[in-house]
C-alpha cells in the first residue's frame, strides 16, 4: 500500500495535519500507539491562544470549541498576601478560550475519521521508518488485529508522536542540534471534580513555591503545586494538598477554594528541548516531537498547532503543486514562535519560582518583576503579548 503522507501520531499535531490533508484530497495515513477511547480522555492541556482557534476555525475545524470553550479576558496574580487581575485582554484586544485538550482531540478524529472518512489505525506497536535518505520512504508497524507487520511506502513522514515518540531518533545524529534546559523544578500536576475557585487562571507566587489554578471545564480544575523534582505523588494526601494550595494561593479577599477528589497526582519535572533543524529529506517533526515546553506557561498545545498549519498548508502546496518553498521555509518558521516562547517560558519561571529559591537576592528581584507589571502599563501590555502568543512571530 502507498499514501502520500504517513502521520505518526494522533495528538493535537498529527490530527490536525491529517485533517488539513484530507481537506484538500491528499491522502494519509495515521498510526496511532494507543486506543481512539484513550486519547479521547487523556488530560492535558487546556488553553488556547486567539491565533490558534482563528487557525482551527479557518480549517472548519472550531465548529465544537467555538460553542462551547470559555473565553478568558484575564488573569490573577497574588503575592505578599494581595490579589492582583491583568486584563490582558483589554491590552491586546485578544484573549484565551479554555477548551480541554480530549475535546479537541475527540472534535478533530470525529472530523478526520468519521465526517471525512480517513485512514486512522490505533493500537499500532513498533513503529519503524525506513529510507529517509531515499526519494521512497516508508513506515513499518505490528499491527494489533493480526500480529502481522505492515508496511506502508509513502512520500513523506510527518513524526507527531510527542516527546515520548520514536520519530525524533530517525534525524541524523549528525545534522541536528538538540538545545535543552532543565529547570531543576517539579510540578505536581492536580486535577479536581470540583468548580473552578476563581472566573480565571490564578498564579500563587509564594516563599513556599509556586501554586497555580486553572478552570478546565465547570467541574474540573486543573491546580498545581511547585515541588522537588521527582518527588513521589504519594506524598502527597489530599489533606496536604488542599492545605499547600490554600496557604500559597491566599491572599486578603481571596474566595475559598472549591475543594473536591482529586483524580490526577502527576508530578511532572520542569524541562524544555528544541530539535533544530526539526527536519531531514522526507521527514518533517511537529509538536512535541520537536520541541517541549514545560507547562510552565500553558505553550505546548498551541505550539503543536503552529506546526500543524505550517505543515499542513505546506504539503498540501508540495503535493498540490509541486510548490516547495513552504516545506523549505518549515522548520525556520517554527522555530522563530517555538524559540519566542521558550524565552517567555524562561522568564515567567523566574517570577513563578523566584521568591521561594531560598536566594533573597532573588526573591527580591522576582518580587520587583511582578510589582512592575502592575506599575507600569507598557510591562504589563508586553507580557500579555507573550501571554497570548499575538507578536506576530508566525
Ligand atoms: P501529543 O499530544 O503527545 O501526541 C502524540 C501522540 O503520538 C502517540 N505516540 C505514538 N504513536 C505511534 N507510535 C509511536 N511510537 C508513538 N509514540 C507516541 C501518542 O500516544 C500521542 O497520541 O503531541 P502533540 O500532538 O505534539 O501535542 C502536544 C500537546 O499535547 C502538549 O504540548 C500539551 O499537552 C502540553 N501542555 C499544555 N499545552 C498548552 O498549550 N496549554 C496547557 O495548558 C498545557 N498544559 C500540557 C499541560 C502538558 C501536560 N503534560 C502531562 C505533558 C499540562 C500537562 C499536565
Amino acid at each position: 500500500p502507498r499514501t502520500a503522507v504517513v502521520i505518526v501520531g494522533a495528538g493535537p499535531a498529527g490530527l490536525t495535519l491529517g485533517n488539513i490533508l484530507r481537506a484538500a484530497s491528499v491522502d494519509c495515513v495515521v498510526l496511532e500507539a494507543e486506543s481512539r477511547e484513550f486519547i479521547e480522555r487523556r488530560p492535558r492541556a487546556g488553553v488556547l491562544e486567539e491565533w490558534a482557534v482563528r487557525g482551527l476555525q479557518r480549517r472548519g475545524l472550531a465548529e465544537n470549541l467555538l460553542a462551547r470553550a470559555e473565553v478568558h479576558t484575564e488573569c490573577e496574580f497574588r503575592f505578599e498576601g494581595r490579589r492582583h487581575r491583568l486584563p490582558y485582554a483589554e491590552l491586546t484586544g485578544q484573549h484565551h478560550y479554555v477548551y480541554p485538550q480530549p475535546l479537541l482531540v475527540t472534535d478533530l478524529v470525529r472530523e478526520y475519521a468519521d465526517v471525512h472518512g480517513g485512514d486512522i489505525r490505533f493500537g499500532v506497536r513498533d513503529v519503524r521508518l525506513h529510507g529517509l535518505d531515499t526519494e521512497h520512504p516508508s513506515v513499518s508497524y505490528d499491527c494489533p488485529q493480526t500480529g502481522q507487520r505492515r508496511l506502508v511506502r509513502c512520500d513523506f513522514v510527518a513524526g507527531c508522536d510527542g516527546a515520548r515518540g520514536v520519530t525524533r531518533a530517525a534525524l541524523p545524529a549528525e545534522r541536528v542540534r538538540v538545545a535543552r534546559h532543565d529547570y531543576g523544578i517539579g510540578w505536581l500536576a492536580l486535577l479536581a471534580q470540583a468548580p473552578p475557585s476563581s472566573d480565571c487562571v490564578v498564579f500563587g507566587i509564594h516563599p513556599r513555591g509556586f501554586a497555580g489554578h486553572m478552570a478546565r471545564s465547570p467541574e474540573v480544575t486543573r491546580y498545581y503545586l511547585q515541588c522537588p523534582p521527582g518527588d513521589d505523588p504519594g506524598n502527597w494526601s489530599d489533606e496536604r494538598v488542599w492545605a499547600e494550595l490554600r496557604e500559597r494561593l491566599g491572599a486578603a479577599d481571596a474566595p475559598p477554594l472549591t475543594e473536591g477528589p482529586l483524580i490526577e497526582k502527576r508530578v511532572l519535572d520542569m524541562h524544555n528541548y528544541v530539535v533544530e533543524p526539526q527536519t531531514a529529506g522526507p521527514l518533517f517533526l511537529a509538536g512535541d516531537a520537536a520541541h517541549l515546553t514545560a507547562p510552565i506557561a500553558a505553550k505546548g498545545m498551541n505550539l503543536a498547532l503552529h506546526d500543524a498549519f505550517l505543515l499542513g498548508d505546506a504539503l498540501v502546496a508540495r503535493l498540490g503543486k509541486g510548490d516547495t518553498s513552504g516545506l523549505g521555509e518549515y522548520a525556520a518558521r517554527s522555530l522563530r514562535r517555538v524559540w519566542d516562547y521558550q524565552e517567555f517560558s524562561q522568564w515567567l519561571s523566574e517570577i513563578y519560582h523566584g521568591t521561594a529559591s531560598g536566594d533573597p537576592y532573588r526573591a527580591g528581584t522576582t518580587l520587583a518583576r511582578l510589582r512592575r507589571l502592575f506599575t507600569s502599563p507598557t510591562a504589563a501590555t508586553a507580557f500579555a503579548e507573550q501571554y497570548l502568543g499575538t507578536d506576530g512571530t508566525s
